[in-house]
C-alpha cells in the first residue's frame, strides 16, 4: 500500500483515432485496460492524452496560447467536455476489469503560469493511492495565473506527479517502438534506441522533429523535454509503442520489453 508509485501514460494516438474527431479506439483502450488489470501493479496512477478529442477543439479556440476574448471560454468549456467524454470510455473500460480507478480533472485542481504547473491538489489523489484506487488523469484546458488559461499536457502531468509522488518509475505508451535515431515514420533507415542516459537524450533533443498531426503540445519533443525533468529527479523513464500487443503489459511487470530506457546514468 506504501509502495513507490509507477506512472503510466497512455498516449492521445493510442487511444483515439487521431484521424475522426471524437473518435475512441475502443479495441486499443480495451486491449490496454486487460494489461492494466493482468499486470496488477500496486501502486499505479494511469494519465492519458487527448488525441481526437482534446486537440482539434483546444486548436480551434486557441486554447494554449492563452485568454485572447470572451469567445474562447465557451471554447475552454467544450475543450474540457472532450477530454472528459474520452475519460468516460477510458473509466469505464477499468472499472470493467475491476480496477479501482478514480478520476481527478486537471481544471479543477491544477494552475498553470505560463502552461507550466505552479498548484496543483494533490491530497485527494496520495489518499486513493494509499486506499488502493488507481487516480486517472488526462491532459485538459487548466486555469492560467498569468494568461488566463493554459493546455496542460498528459506529458507534464505525468513528469510532474512522479516527481511529486517520488515514482519510482515513468511508463510513456506511444504509438512508436521507442525514441529513434531519426524519425522512423520518414526514414525507414532510423533505428530504435534501446537505452539512453539522460546526458545522451538532451544531445539527441535536438534532432527530434514535434509530431506531423495535431498535437497543440508538442508529440515527441515535447514528451522529451518532459520525461528529461523527471530523469534528473532519477526516476527511470521508457517508452514503449502501446498499440503493440503486451509491451505496457511487459513494462508494467517490469520485464524485457522493446523500447527506449532513459536512466540519469
Ligand atoms: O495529448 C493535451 O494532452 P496531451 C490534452 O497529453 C488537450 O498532450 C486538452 C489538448
Amino acid at each position: 500500500m506504501d509502495d513507490k508509485p509507477t506512472v503510466l501514460k497512455l498516449g492521445g494516438s493510442v487511444i483515439t483515432n487521431k484521424e475522426k474527431p471524437l473518435t475512441p479506439d475502443l479495441k486499443a483502450i480495451e486491449r490496454l485496460t486487460t494489461e492494466i488489470s493482468r499486470a496488477k501493479v500496486s501502486s499505479l496512477v494511469l494519465v492519458h492524452g487527448g488525441g481526437s478529442f482534446g486537440h482539434p477543439v483546444a486548436e480551434r479556440y486557441n486554447i494554449a496560447g492563452g485568454y485572447v476574448d470572451q469567445s474562447q471560454i465557451l471554447g475552454f468549456s467544450q475543450t474540457h467536455l472532450a477530454m472528459t467524454l474520452l475519460n468516460s470510455w477510458v473509466m469505464e473500460a477499468l472499472i470493467n476489469h475491476n480496477i479501482p480507478a478514480l478520476e481527478i480533472h486537471p481544471s479543477s485542481c491544477a494552475v498553470t503560469k505560463f502552461g507550466r504547473i505552479v498548484n496543483m491538489e494533490l491530497k485527494p489523489l496520495k489518499k486513493m493511492l494509499k486506499l488502493g484506487f488507481m487516480p486517472v488523469l488526462y491532459g485538459d484546458a487548466v486555469l492560467d495565473s498569468k494568461q488566463g488559461f493554459a493546455i496542460l499536457s498528459g506529458d507534464q502531468l505525468v513528469s510532474s506527479l512522479a516527481i511529486k509522488l517520488g515514482a519510482c518509475r515513468i511508463i510513456m505508451g506511444a504509438d512508436v517502438d521507442g525514441l529513434y535515431t531519426a524519425d522512423p515514420k520518414v526514414f525507414s533507415s532510423a533505428q530504435l534506441i534501446s537505452h539512453l542516459t539522460l546526458e545522451e537524450l538532451k544531445s539527441l533533443e535536438h534532432k527530434i522533429e514535434g509530431s506531423k498531426t495535431t498535437d497543440v503540445t508538442g508529440g515527441m519533443l515535447g514528451k522529451i523535454h518532459e520525461v528529461k525533468l523527471a530523469i534528473e529527479h532519477d526516476i527511470e523513464t521508457v517508452i514503449v509503442n502501446a498499440t503493440k500487443s503486451l509491451r505496457v503489459y511487459n513494462a508494467l511487470k517490469g520485464e524485457k520489453v522493446i523500447g527506449t530506457i532513459i536512466e540519469k546514468g
